[in-house]
């Protein structure tokens, strides 16, 4: 019957992480596990606004609210500012960076020894036509004896103790790593708490899916040309089928799929971005790490792996292309 079916013994990323405090000595202080606490707090709080959202905004329009003429804020700030107001007042966090500001945040009065750098809400684009979209966060641990200063951010992608994103879709995930493979949450809103719902995910070691915008293809460099030509007309039909075309234009969503099902994702450089589109610190980074640690591959457009690159400055961008390990390797191969 349906009592017995009911799982009475979940893990939620709470207990998750307190198991995980109590197995591993680096953390033995537990400041990580606060830091992590916080983090969950703000994407709680930001899907909790997104959903929201779109309602009141609807009723403004209807001439329901907005009697005082107050523009509503608008997304991005608000979850620019949910994010910011958590790290602070989480204590355990220094130097914050955010794609929402153009200079790093130091928290002068936070005896603190991590960095954080994020996207608050990436694909905001997308928000009005209800399309998913997520929060994306790397973390560092300040240089021995840093106050905190872009030195501390300004580092080798290796250098990344963890790395995760939020995605507001259909449901609240979240999926983590901290070096030692990924696992994803679910959120379940009645008990406001993520559930362990992908232990241990692992991707798929090839899948027919590429993922980029070919809006831009006029604008690509003629390899780049060729080798999309190449997924949608293989050279050996009898073995190889073409690749599906999956692009929802926001970088959670689209990794997030790539994650589950496999394929590879791809913004490369253009003649309009010659850097490429997506940040290195909160957006290429944190991806990166997570799909190396699925068994994936992330690297950019002349091969190099991502999490070897070392941004100069905190927005820097990269081009980049990440995914299933066959399908990463089949431009390695290309290029
Ligand atoms: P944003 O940080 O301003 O939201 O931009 C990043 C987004 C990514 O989510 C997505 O992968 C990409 O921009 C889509 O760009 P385009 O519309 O050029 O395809
Ligand atoms: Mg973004």
């Amino acid at each position: 019957d349906s009592a017995e079916s009911i799982n009475t013994d979940i893990i939620t990323l709470s207990r998750f992480i307190l198991e995980s405090q109590r197995y591993d000595a680096k953390n033995a202080t537990g400041e990580f596990s606060l830091l992590l606490n916080s983090l969950q707090f703000a994407f709680k709080f930001i899907s909790q606004t997104i959903r929201r959202a779109e309602l009141v905004n609807l009723m403004g329009l209807a001439g329901a609210s907005n009697a005082t003429g107050d523009q509503q804020k608008k997304l991005d700030v608000l979850g620019d500012e949910i994010f910011i107001n958590a790290m602070r007042a989480s204590g355990n966090v220094k130097v914050l960076v955010s794609e929402e500001q153009e200079e790093l945040l130091v928290f002068r009065h936070n005896p603190a020894t991590y960095a954080v750098c994020c996207d608050p809400i990436d694909g905001s684009s997308n928000l009005d036509a209800g399309v998913s979209v997520g929060t994306i966060v790397s973390l560092f641990k300040l240089l021995p004896d840093s106050q905190g200063s872009t030195k501390d951010v300004l580092r080798c992608g290796r250098e990344m103790v963890a790395a995760c994103y939020a995605m507001y879709g259909a449901s609240t995930h979240l999926m983590l790593t901290t070096g030692n493979g990924v696992n994803g949450f679910t959120l379940d809103t009645n008990l406001g708490e993520f559930i362990l719902t992908y232990p241990d995910l692992k991707m798929p070691l090839e899948f027919p899916i590429y993922s980029v915008n070919e809006g831009n293809s006029v604008y690509w460099e003629e390899p780049i040309q060729q080798f999309f030509q190449q997924l949608k007309v293989p050279k050996s039909e009898l073995k190889d089928k073409p690749y599906s075309s999956r692009y929802i234009g926001s970088m959670v969503a689209d990794v997030h799929r790539t994650l589950l099902y496999g394929g590879l994702f791809a913004y490369p450089s253009d003649q309009k971005n010659p850097k490429g589109k997506l940040r290195l610190l909160y957006e290429a980074f944190p991806m990166a790490f997570l799909v190396e640690q699925a068994g994936g591959k992330a690297v950019n457009d002349r091969g190099e792996r991502i999490l070897d690159l070392t941004p100069e400055n905190i927005h820097d961008k990269s081009s980049i292309w990440l995914g299933s390990k066959n399908d990463v390797e089949k431009y390695l191969k290309h290029i």
